[in-house]
């Protein structure tokens, strides 16, 4: 059944990839357009590699999502070829009505259309798999070129994986096929080791405290602590893990392992790339620091080759972003959480800490610094309204709590907008109603734990 499934899915991807090579074959110049976060601009590092190897002229602009203007816009350029990448599928029936072909490359929900033949529409959710977990923008995208002989390209779409989460436990579905692919198009390989981040661009206080998933409670987003762990065990907390010697890796593995076993595991590498994206997880990183700092093209730039001063503007980026979750993550331990009986939230005017409050509320969940038995909101002022990021544990999601419901359910009563997953939510309400949003959501989590 499930291989069904995939082959499905893979005959769609082929057709989309028949056209393509058409339009390689008519010498024309193709328009790609995708999404801005690491996936986003992953999926568009596939395509654009794809078609530089076959010296086909694309233009790309990456975007922080479609709107129905973009569209507008965008069907009245002269291009053959449009694809759409990370994003799409939710108007199918809009980019139906372009005039040339369309590609939708996609793993997002689908809106319910059928579209004519000049759209080919590549998405999991039409053959019954989890766009949520087994394949990502970037691997539609993958897919999509595959049968032009590309699977050393394999790679791009596991670093999109990553950065829409889903690799973090391992492959699976329709990843693991593609996984498979980077395996056998041998630039991909697979070792044990600690997962820590930047082991040759930091030294590695830095590569601990900065260690974000899987969360190292205690060392992650504290400097000193994370000092004060390698001084006790006799090691110099300056330089770089790259630079400790093999004994004294094990030596830190050991204790590392006795505070979160999740540690020590798989890494999926490029052994042939550069030192600073073997790491694909990294790599995943890196596009993200990019995106979120609105240099997209920086980001896709690197993923096409260019490396030392786009590299280092890249790692730069990485590591301001990174201070900034320190920054807050140390404002929660000072401040901590206000807390309802059900509930608690963060709240800051702060220019930096309002730009990361999703992120740290998360963060203080998984280091364990907040609360773990009351789902966390982070909210950050915009002007008129606020912006909420909810975020609460497995443990509270198995005993009834459903944040998307609960953010859906009380921005109704503010004409606000609102909903997500169980675990991870999100809404916008006026400011004037904060209080009574929360006093309403701390009800609804009530109403869901004793029910
Ligand atoms: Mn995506």
């Amino acid at each position: 059944m499930t291989h069904k499934k995939q082959h499905s899915l893979l005959n769609r991807a082929d057709e989309a990839c028949d056209v393509i090579q058409k339009h390689i074959k008519n010498d024309e110049t193709i328009r790609i357009i995708s999404h801005n976060d690491a996936d986003g601009i992953s999926a568009a590092a596939v395509l654009a590699n794809a078609l530089k190897e076959e010296n086909t002229q694309f233009h790309t602009t990456i975007i922080p999502r479609l709107r129905p203007d973009i569209i507008d816009e965008l069907k009245t350029e002269r291009y053959e070829l449009f694809i759409f990448l990370d994003m799409g599928s939710a108007y199918l029936k809009e980019l139906d009505s372009f005039k040339s072909d369309v590609i939708i490359a996609d793993h997002h929900q689908i809106s319910d259309y059928n579209p004519g033949k000049h759209l080919t529409h590549v998405n999991p959710h039409l053959f019954g798999i989890d766009g949520s977990k087994d394949l990502c923008g970037a691997g539609s995208s993958y897919l999509s070129i595959r049968n032009m002989g590309k699977e050393h390209l394999a790679y791009f779409a596991l670093i999109g994986a990553f950065g829409d989460m889903q690799g973090q436990n391992g492959f699976t579905g329709i990843n693991k096929f593609i996984l498979d692919d980077g395996l056998n198009a041998g630039n991909v390989e697979i070792h044990e080791g600690l997962k820590l981040v930047s082991k040759s661009s930091e030294p590695l206080f830095k590569s601990l405290a900065y260690t974000f998933s899987p969360a190292l409670p205690g060392l992650t987003g504290d400097f000193e602590e994370s000092m004060g762990f390698l001084e006790k065990m006799g090691l110099s907390y300056g330089i770089k893990f790259t630079d400790l010697e093999g004994e004294e890796r094990d030596i830190l593995k050991d204790e590392l392992i006795k505070i979160n076993p999740n540690i020590f595991g798989d890494i999926y590498s490029v052994p042939k790339e550069n030192k600073f994206l073997t790491d694909l997880e990294e790599y995943s990183y890196i596009l993200d620091a990019c995106g979120k700092n609105k240099k997209f093209g920086l980001g896709l730039s690197i993923s096409l080759g260019e490396r030392e001063k786009a590299l280092n503007v890249a790692l730069d980026l990485q590591r301001k972003y990174r201070d900034q979750l320190v920054k807050g993550l140390e404002w929660i331990k000072k401040e901590g959480a206000v807390n309802l009986d059900y509930i608690q939230y963060l709240y800051s005017e702060d220019k930096v800490l309002k730009s990361v409050m999703g992120t740290i509320a998360s963060i203080g969940i998984s280091t364990s610094i907040l609360d773990v038995n009351k789902p966390v909101i982070g909210i950050s002022r915009l002007v008129n309204d606020i912006k909420i990021s909810g975020r609460t544990t497995r443990e509270l999601v198995d005993k009834g709590v459903n944040l998307g419901k609960a953010f859906d359910d009380a921005s109704k009563n503010f004409s606000g907008q609102g909903g997500g997953h169980d675990i991870a939510a999100g809404a916008m309400v006026p400011y004037e109603s904060m209080d009574n949003f929360l006093n309403i959501v701390n009800d609804i989590i009530e109403h869901q734990l004793n029910n």
